[in-house]
């Protein structure tokens, strides 16, 4: 009962930073998502043997959008399918699950940090054979494909259950449904040193972890309550949901509020920590202490010796060049490799294949090693417990000392949300043609060393990608711009800013980056243009 549906194209299924996201609403019209898995198909070419992973993060349209796929893979001859238990699977663990079967890829159904349900993102992410998300050149095929996509192929068949651990076949098809937790809680233990770990929570130590409704709960929940001994409840908002409660499941001091106040406040616990929708992101608190992400990179690579997986030693490290250069001093002390990459994890992947690096992050609250091919949400919160657990130092007393070691990057991002799409893109061409008549000129006391826009040159096949616009200052303070790419709907212009001092550690950020924010406001013209003065999300 193969059949072989007519179709239409869309013209808007071009893959941002990390996958399709588009609004649920645009995602459920007829044929969106055969179209988009049939052009990927077809670009993939024969699957005959081919095996692939599929789960998600369970927002609204999950359900849905996985029998499609399921029916879609069995009709083009897909010779199996790994499938996380009720359509479950955060992109971390689906990443474990490539490498582990050696699975020719998988797909993610998920928009990661953008808000979920009928009114909410819809997104799929997919992934090849490295466990990490495909190079642009081959997300370019895939739109063309979906250009000119005139028919797909689906099996006409009931839904498959996804509720029971085990094996079916259709069509010749192998579908075998895993327990979506298992495994990675198996590579976690092989990483960290829990009985380290399990002795903290023993001794009284207090976290609390929020799940924000989304897909790390079940994940959670068994790794810090059920194995390492956290007291019940210190998993909150641990029960996915479709539309995460109407959280926005991002995890940062805006959006994560409910447990920013709790760390802020007189009941605190000794730690926080915060995921995304799909668990690839993380946000590190203490006691009324909050850890940038390009700091924690930082911490944790200075680190690395305190964990059973990293003793041995690790290759390098790498950052986004968003980033702050807290890591890069790091990597300098270690004498190991340093690369900056443009944003998006898939840049990080032939760093790590080629044993270049074991460490990255980006400063969107993403951290990782080479242990997958994804960023890790849990996986960053573990190393802090670990690094807790073996040096007996709080979450701030570890990120002071750091500072009073290396210095500290100050570090704020400033979110311009929901601009015409065409004015943003002029905006950034104009202040890009704009860069080399900077050079050299001084504002409020910071002179220009240089401007240019970050062009990256993968060292290991060589290809090239512009990805946002930089100026550099004397004193090593930097400016960054770029337009996201994973928005459905309208342009965002993001302005990373940084400022280093090596002896004066104790200040406000926000106070320190005063004079950098509105040079960046001036040179870009944001404000005329735009009619904003201040940034929509300040992170
Ligand atoms: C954002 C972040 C980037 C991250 C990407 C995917 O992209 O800035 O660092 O890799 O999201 O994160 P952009 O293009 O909007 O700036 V997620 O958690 O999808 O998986
Ligand atoms: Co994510």
């Amino acid at each position: 009962m193969i059949k072989t549906v007519a179709t239409v194209p869309y013209s808007d299924q071009k893959m941002g930073t990390a996958g399709l996201r588009r609004k649920s609403k645009v995602v459920i019209q007829q044929n969106y998502i055969e179209n988009f898995m049939q052009s990927i198909f077809n670009v993939i070419g024969n699957l005959q043997g081919k095996t692939f992973v599929v789960g998600g993060d369970g927002r609204y349209y999950n359900d849905i959008a996985i029998q499609k796929i399921i029916k879609m893979s069995a009709a083009n001859g897909v010779s199996r399918l790994i499938i996380g238990q009720n359509g479950f699977l955060s992109t971390p663990a689906g990443s474990n699950i490539i490498l582990k079967n050696h699975a020719d890829g998988g797909f993610i159904l998920s928009a990661s940090h953008n808000p979920g349900g009928p009114e909410g993102d819809f997104g799929i992410k997919y992934s090849n054979h490295t466990g990490g998300q495909i190079p642009s050149s081959i997300s370019d095929d895939i739109y063309q494909q979906t250009l000119k996509i005139s028919e797909y192929k689906i099996c006409d068949c009931p839904d498959i259950d996804l509720s029971q651990i085990g094996h079916q076949e259709i069509y010749g098809m192998q579908i075998d449904i895993i327990d979506s937790v298992k495994d990675y809680v198996d590579m976690m233990q092989q990483i960290f040193d829990f009985s380290s770990i399990k002795q903290l929570f023993q001794k009284g130590f207090t976290m609390r972890f929020d799940a924000m409704n989304a897909v790390t709960g079940p994940y959670a929940v068994r790794i810090f309550e059920d194995i390492l001994g956290a007291p019940k409840g210190s998993v909150v908002n641990f029960k996915p949901l479709p539309d995460f409660g109407g959280l926005h499941p991002d995890p940062n001091m805006v959006y994560a509020k409910e447990l920013v106040n709790f760390m802020y406040s007189d009941n605190a616990a000794d730690f926080g920590a915060a995921n995304d929708g799909d668990g690839d992101r993380n946000m590190i608190l203490g006691k009324n202490f909050f850890v940038t992400p390009s700091d924690s990179l930082a911490i944790l690579t200075d680190n690395f010796n305190l964990i059973p997986a990293y003793q041995s030693g690790i290759y390098g490290v790498a950052k986004s060049a968003a980033t702050s250069t807290s890591v890069e001093r790091v990597a300098k002390a270690h004498n190991i490799g340093y690369y900056e990459v443009p944003t998006g994890w898939k840049y990080f992947v032939n760093l790590m294949d080629s044993n270049r690096i074991t460490f990255c992050g980006e400063e969107s609250f993403g951290t990782g090693s080479s242990h997958i091919r994804e960023k890790d949400g849990i996986w960053a919160v573990l190393f802090w417990l670990n690094i807790i657990a073996k040096t007996g130092k709080s979450v701030s007393q570890i990120t002071t000392e750091h500072w009073q070691k290396y210095g500290r990057s100050y570090y704020v991002r400033f979110d311009f949300e929901g601009i015409d799409t065409e004015l943003a893109d002029t905006l950034m061409l104009d202040l890009e043609n704009k860069l080399p008549s900077l050079s050299g000129k001084e504002f409020y006391g910071y002179t220009i060393s240089e401007a240019k826009p970050f062009i990256y040159i993968d060292p290991v096949d060589g290809s090239s990608t512009k990805n946002g616009l930089i100026i550099k200052f004397n004193d090593g303070s930097r400016i960054v711009y770029r337009l996201s790419g994973t928005g459905s709907s309208g342009a965002t212009i993001r302005i990373y800013i940084e400022r280093y001092s090596k002896t004066d550690i104790n200040q406000e950020p926000l106070k320190m980056l005063t004079e950098l924010f509105k040079i960046a406001m001036s040179i870009s013209e944001i404000p005329e243009r735009t009619g904003k003065h201040q940034a929509d999300v300040v992170t």
